[in-house]
């Protein structure tokens, strides 16, 4: 095993990578950017060193400065989290050369992974279904259209380079797609620096289901079962699950084993995963592999029982997977919400400021993956994910009931927080149902994110007056609360919006006392 680990990234994932090193008995170096300097990251490492300033341009993406600082501190191995330099072939490569340990997989598997119609043409060699649609990018609109009409409209125009969704444009005619070939080679070219781009069949209405893979160097290959991840927002995702609603114990099998397949295929080792589109007659459809540890993965750890971060460093560090024909089942249920800096009910505006009060959830299933304290200060360099709020109960209809009391326990106060959003969409009977689809999010925003009415924020402010003279009664008497009343009226009427009685009178007794 490394003595030490130097950590490339910051936030939520550098802690969590931090926190299966200490589990391991392994020494870490954390890197930070002037605005991270009081970060949480840089004070629960061992040691952390300063690399640059604000802009990840000039911080977390310099890959030499983070190589030199592994070399100097003595650690052995790099773990580049998501994000950042994780999926750069170039980077995994200089860290292999520095003769350092990139915790993840081989530059070749990034590489492969990387260029879509590559590894969709990897996929077909391996006998992994894909969607209808080249290999090649196409060269203009003419050779497009006669491409499309083999198989119909509509089609998908994608970017070779791409991923994420950039480059991509949908095309219900023919008419359309010579307008449409330009501007989507015009924002590949800007996204990229490469503009090939490739066409598919477009799926309506699909779910985004992924299955976990982890490989390890001796050429064992074993899946995690499937995350159902189709409640995203403009190719963000904001809530995950595992298992899903749609993947029975038969699909979830085939699945798996097609995962493993392309897994095998691209040389894989370490931890990945592979995307898929599913649709309503249980057709699934290999879109991608992400070459990185994955923002949800904690929902596989907790129905799995495994630490996904601690075997990435195992593998990495040489040792044999020992579960390698294990046939994993899901145990019971688990739900993530991503708790963003955004503000839903002004369209996701990213929200700045400093984080005046944090209180985080506990309790029975309750996992907090955060990168935040009271006194953070969010600003608009990085990412605007500041935690991940995951339960775990023995079914999907308690996972949303413990969801809801656990998102109720949260306070965070001073920035905005999607909080009230995830409330929503776990009191919706779409969701409760798991009715859900890649476009289902956008086709429900309004009843999502509205405002809370003002004939409700009227009923809050009451109901924050009465307690506040309650409270100051209590004070001035000594004695202990009398009225429960007020406090179930609050309960039942109180707004997903905006601070609630219960967070304003936590935090004011912490600051009164
Ligand atoms: C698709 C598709 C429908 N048909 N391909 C989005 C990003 C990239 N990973 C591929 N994506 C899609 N590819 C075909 N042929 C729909 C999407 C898609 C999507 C996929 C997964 C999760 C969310 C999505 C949101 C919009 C579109």
């Amino acid at each position: 095993m490394f003595s030490k680990v130097l950590v490339a990234n910051r936030g939520e994932i550098a802690l969590r990578v931090i926190r299966a090193c200490q589990e391991l008995g392994v020494k870490t170096v954390a890197v930070y950017s002037e605005a991270d300097a009081r970060a949480p990251h840089v004070r629960e490492a061992d040691e952390a060193v300063l690399i640059g300033p604000p802009p990840s341009s000039q911080s977390y993406l310099v890959g030499e400065r983070l190589i030199d600082v592994a070399l100097r501190t003595g650690a052995q191995a790099i773990h580049p989290g998501y994000g950042f330099l994780s999926e750069r072939a170039w980077f995994a490569r200089a860290v292999r050369d520095a003769g350092l340990v990139f915790i993840g997989p081989p530059a070749e598997a990034i590489e492969a992974m990387g260029s879509k119609t590559a590894a969709r043409q990897l996929a077909i060699s391996a006998g992994v279904p894909v969607v209808p649609g080249t290999t090649e990018s196409v060269r203009n609109a003419a050779e497009a259209i006669a491409i499309a009409e083999t198989f119909g409209f509509p089609v998908l125009l994608k970017a070779a380079a791409g991923g994420g969704g950039k480059g991509m444009r949908i095309v219900r005619a023919a008419s359309e797609l010579a307008d449409a070939l330009a501007s989507a080679k015009r924002e590949a070219q800007n996204a990229f620096g490469d503009d090939a781009v490739y066409i598919e069949k477009y799926i309506e209405g699909p779910r985004h289901v992924e299955i976990q893979v982890l490989a390890d160097t001796h050429g064992n290959v074993v899946h995690l079962g499937e995350r159902e991840c189709s409640v995203q927002r403009r190719h963000q995702k904001m809530i995950e699950e595992a298992p899903s609603v749609a993947v029975s114990p038969e699909l979830r099998a085939r699945m798996g084993a097609t995962a493993v397949a392309a897994a095998r295929a691209a040389g894989y080792v370490n931890a990945g995963t592979c995307e898929f589109l599913l649709d309503k007659d249980g057709q699934y459809y290999f879109l991608e592999m992400n070459t990185r540890i994955q923002v949800e993965h904690p929902v596989t750890e907790l129905v799995m029982g495994l630490d996904l971060v601690q075997w990435q460093i195992r593998v990495a560090a040489g040792e044999a997977l020992p579960f390698p024909h294990k046939d994993f089942v899901p145990r019971g249920w688990a739900m993530e919400c991503r708790i963003t800096s955004e503000d839903p009910t002004n369209g996701f505006l990213p929200s700045t400021g400093r984080i005046e009060y944090l209180h985080v959830p506990t309790g029975p299933g309750v996992r907090w993956d955060g990168g935040i304290e009271s006194g953070s200060d969010i600003g608009l360099h990085y990412d605007p994910m500041l935690a991940k709020l995951i339960v775990h109960a023995p079914t999907r209809e308690l996972a949303i009931s413990r969801m809801r009391r656990a998102l109720r326990e949260l306070t965070i106060d001073g920035i905005e927080t999607s909080r009230s959003f995830h409330l929503r969409v776990m009191d919706h009977p779409d969701f409760q149902r798991g009715d859900i689809t890649i476009q289902w999010l956008e086709q429900n925003l309004p009843a999502l994110t509205a405002p809370a009415t003002s004939r409700e924020s009227i009923r809050l402010a009451a109901i924050a007056a009465a307690l506040v003279a309650h409270e100051e009664r209590r004070a001035g008497s000594g004695g202990p609360a009398t009225s429960n009343a007020s406090i179930a009226s609050g309960e039942s009427s109180r707004s997903v919006h905006g601070p609630t009685w219960r967070d304003v009178a936590r935090r004011d007794s912490l600051r009164f006392s």
